[in-house]
């Protein structure tokens, strides 16, 4: 069976073919096919999540599964959420948006920065599929005061691991995915996708 992953983000595909790799399904990228952007205009995590699979349903023929993903910060009354990805504008690239959170926390102390990453999937077969599956996870963290480790993407150089003592980004991939907001989330949903495409 193949399987349509509904993202443009380097860093989540690498992971969804981490994680995806023991399941008897062919996962391809949005890339292989001609699917346009859908504009993200939910209000939610959910919302946004159920936008992008549908879009990549419509125009690939293949069941999809999408992320929509972000961090919450409290401090930051929430933000940047569902806007992760362009807090620091429509082309921001990663280090623009870490550089725009670490001077808006700049006069925040450390009891003060607690933030989760959260992560929104959704399972759809087809575009009209109504019974579409919906898991979601969240990592608990604190956004730290220095710019730390090559590995993730995203925030995770700022985001910091409590019990590790160290940033997301100075984890294995598999130490981050056993508790990363993804990991959880798609371990909930990995035996619904199975038994609904072998219904
Ligand atoms: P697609 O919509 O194509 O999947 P995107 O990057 O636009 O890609 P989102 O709208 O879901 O995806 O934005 C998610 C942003 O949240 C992402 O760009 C990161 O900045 C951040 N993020 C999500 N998961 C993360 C993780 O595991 N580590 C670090 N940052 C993460």
């Amino acid at each position: 069976t193949r399987v349509v992953i509904a993202s443009s983000n380097k860093g989540k595909l690498n992971e969804f073919n981490i994680m995806l790799n023991a399941l008897d399904i062919q996962v391809l990228p949005q890339a292989d096919f001609d699917i346009p952007e859908v504009e993200e205009t939910g209000q939610s995590f959910v919302e946004n999540a159920i936008l992008k699979a549908r879009n990549a349903c419509k125009y690939s023929g293949l069941p999809a599964l999408a992320d929509d993903s972000g961090l919450v910060v409290d401090a930051l009354q929430g933000n940047p959420g569902i806007f992760s990805a362009r807090y620091a504008g429509p082309n921001a690239t990663d280090q623009d948006n870490i550089e725009k959170l670490m001077s808006a926390l700049q006069s925040v102390p450390e009891e003060g920065r607690s933030a989760r990453f959260h992560c929104a999937l959704v399972f759809m077969l087809h575009e009209k599929d109504p019974t579409p599956l919906v898991c979601q996870g969240n990592w608990e963290g604190r956004i730290h005061t220095r710019i730390t480790g090559n590995g993730g993407f995203g925030y995770d150089p700022v985001f910091w691991v409590e019990e590790l003592n160290c940033t997301a980004a100075e984890l294995s991939a598999e130490a981050k995915n056993e508790r990363s907001h993804r990991g959880l989330a798609l371990k909930q949903l990995k035996q619904q996708i199975q038994d609904k495409l072998n219904r």
